[in-house]
């Protein structure tokens, strides 16, 4: 038994049929796709999709905003579900680059369907080609291949049969997952082909929960009954494998503290009394002074980024050893740790078992309630200013904190905000915190932002935005007004790029080059006046402007009343920054310079390097 199909037919065809299941529970694993037509797919994929309704088209703005969606779209549903990317040859392709290294960096699956240039090669060089005298295999399609987990050109139709379950696998791979692309020549896509009917029948990817191997088990129970001050960092492997609660008791029962990633905030609820907050560059005091001293790191699900290890200054207890829990034996075998390559909500379940009745000691308990406290304070503080106008950031995020309800999301990726999210966010809900920090991508919050209410329309979603931000990318809002996905979107204006003017200020450079002024000797000029309501207004969302403390409060209540997108405008002050606690971020400066202050930078940096450290092998 065979059908007559195109490749472009049968690709639809077959990703319609893909399930995966994972405890029981098994759904659909593609939820639509997401494009914009050009000569490259329209006649191929795009007729495929007109012919199966049943499979919903989304039209985007903007390639790298639409992979954006469908990575924010797996990213809240736990990686069991993602939405697939299509778009013509050339610019429209490397339009997606960008949104594909974000995902595979984040580990996060997005299926990504570029057109490509004809297979057949006789009418080349095509419209948009890109022509190489050493060879003709080469396309704008292969700048790709780095930030894909696993990369393949359909030269003939049949090429499918065996590379889309190749595509499944590792889409659907905890450990594997990332970007998959797969090169659709235009002519190819139009080609029909018998396929066998086997090929459409349905198909469910389990999605495994690995053991860790029960030796080393053992050992890491062994490591932390011996341990006097232990510290568990908390990734997004904690929050994709839904070991959220297994973390909660575990730590309740152990009373090891737990200090959270970017991707690994929510984890724990606010409340836990166990949580020390957020770990590194942009943690909490807590953390950091937790971290600082202690004598076993338990990390789970996480990549270890410069950002969580403070450029690997964060651990200086000279007998420090780590174990990781991570499905990635990548990951797990960082730090020179012991290795559990394992699901999370597997092994700490185990590890829980194999600890038995064992507790922290009773003085670092004290401890650990005693910096969480202080930590509680501060924050309080910060929320608590009354600053302006043009108000703090800090203050305007409290009265977010204070005003969204537990099941809101909030999402975010670039600028200062990030730092002062992780920092200063009481999170309520595993999944409340969506945040992008594996690649920090200005442009991915709107974006971001329609995927999380994709796959969860039952949550109010506000998107968290700087005016740098916005200004790369707000196009995304006139397709949720198209699909009727209503974003709260809340744009901090703060008139250029505080977060890497402050860095600059750091380095010596006094902020060079980091404000949007106009040009009068320099880029010193007067601040350029940016409606940033009429912009948003024009797209067609509901805009309003607030510029007090009250203000905000009543427009963040009205424009939760809309029902459509709506954007609210604050103004935050550009030099207010809430500060660094207990850790320090590698940036390089100058070794030589005529500027005094880059030199004193200089001498500064060379001081923090040398608290760098590489870690070996424990020797038991
Ligand atoms: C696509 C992209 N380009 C450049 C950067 C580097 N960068 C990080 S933060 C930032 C400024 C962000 O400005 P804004 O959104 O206004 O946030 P603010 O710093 O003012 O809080 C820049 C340029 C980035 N992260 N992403
Ligand atoms: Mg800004």
């Amino acid at each position: 038994m065979t059908r007559r199909l195109t490749m472009a037919q049968a690709i639809i065809q077959f990703l319609k049929a893909q399930y995966v299941a994972r405890d029981g529970k098994e759904q659909t694993f593609f939820g639509g796709c997401v494009g914009i037509f050009g000569h490259g797919n329209v006649a191929g994929i795009g007729q495929a999709l007109q012919q199966n309704p049943d499979f919903p088209y989304y039209l985007f703005r903007n390639e790298q905003g639409m992979v954006h969606t469908a990575t924010a779209f797996a990213k809240m549903s736990n990686r069991l579900r993602t939405l697939v990317c299509t778009s013509s040859i050339g610019p429209g392709a490397t339009n997606m680059i960008t949104g594909a290294a974000l995902a595979t960096i984040n580990r996060i699956p997005v299926l990504l369907l570029p057109g490509d240039i004809f297979a057949r090669r006789n009418v080349a060089p095509v419209l948009q080609q890109l022509e190489s005298t050493a060879s003709q295999d080469v396309s704008v399609n292969d700048c790709f291949r780095p930030v894909s987990r696993y990369w393949d050109r359909m030269q003939r139709p049949e090429q499918i049969l065996t590379a889309l379950p190749e595509a499944m696998r590792v889409l659907t791979s905890p450990a594997e997952t990332g970007a998959v692309t797969l090169a659709l020549p235009q002519d190819v896509q139009a080609e029909a082909y018998d396929f066998p009917a086997e090929f459409f029948e349905r198909r469910v990817w389990t999605i495994a929960r690995a053991r860790a191997d029960s030796s080393l088990l053992s050992q890491a129970a062994a490591w932390i009954r011996s341990s006097q001050r232990s510290l568990i960092i908390a990734g997004g492997g904690v929050i994709y494998s839904e070991a959220t609660e297994e973390l909660s008791s575990f730590a309740s029962r152990t009373g090891i503290p737990v200090a959270e990633t970017h991707a690994g905030k929510g984890s724990l609820h606010a409340d836990h009394p166990q949580l020390a907050g957020a770990m590194g560059v942009t943690g909490t005091s807590a953390a950091n002074r937790l971290a600082k001293d202690a004598d076993l790191i338990i990390n789970i699900g996480t990549r270890l980024s410069d950002f969580t290890t403070a450029s690997k200054t964060a651990f200086q207890n000279p007998a420090v050893r780590f174990v990781n829990i991570n499905v990635s034996e990548f990951d797990a075998f960082k730090h020179a740790a012991l290795p559990l390559t394992a699901d999370a909500l597997e092994t700490l379940a185990e590890l829980g078992r194999a600890l038995g009745s064992w507790k922290i000691p009773e003085s670092y308990q004290c401890e650990i309630a005693r910096l969480r406290s202080a930590w509680n304070q501060e924050v309080d503080r910060i929320y608590a200013r009354r600053h302006g106008p043009p108000l703090s950031q800090g203050e305007v995020v409290g009265l977010l904190n204070q005003t969204l309800e537990p099941r809101d999301i909030i999402v975010n990726a670039a600028g200062s905000l990030p730092g002062d999210l992780h920092k200063l966010w009481r999170t309520r809900d595993p999944k409340g915190y969506h945040m992008d920090y594996g690649y920090s991508c200005m442009g991915y919050e709107i974006a971001g932002g329609l995927g999380v209410k994709m796959a969860d329309p039952t949550r109010e979603v506000y998107v968290l935005v700087g005016d740098g931000s916005y200004l790369m990318m707000a196009q995304e809002i006139v397709t949720s007004l198209q699909e009727k996905i209503k974003l709260n979107i809340v744009l901090f204006d703060n008139h250029g790029f505080s977060s890497i003017g402050g860095l600059s200020r750091a380095c010596g450079s006094g902020g060079f080059g980091t404000e949007y002024r106009y040009r009068e000797e320099g880029l010193t000029g007067p601040v350029i006046p940016i409606d940033f309501v009429a912009n948003a207004a024009s797209l067609g969302a509901y805009a309003v402007t607030a510029r007090t403390y009250e203000q905000l409060g009543a427009a963040l209540a009205e424009a939760k009343k809309q029902p459509r997108t709506s954007v609210v405008v604050i103004e935050t002050d550009y030099n207010d920054r809430v500060a660094g606690y207990d850790s320090w971020w590698d940036v390089p400066i100058a070794e030589v310079s005529e500027n005094a202050a880059v030199q004193e930078a200089h001498a500064v940096y060379v001081e923090a390097l040398k608290k760098e450290r590489y870690f070996w092998p424990a020797t038991d």
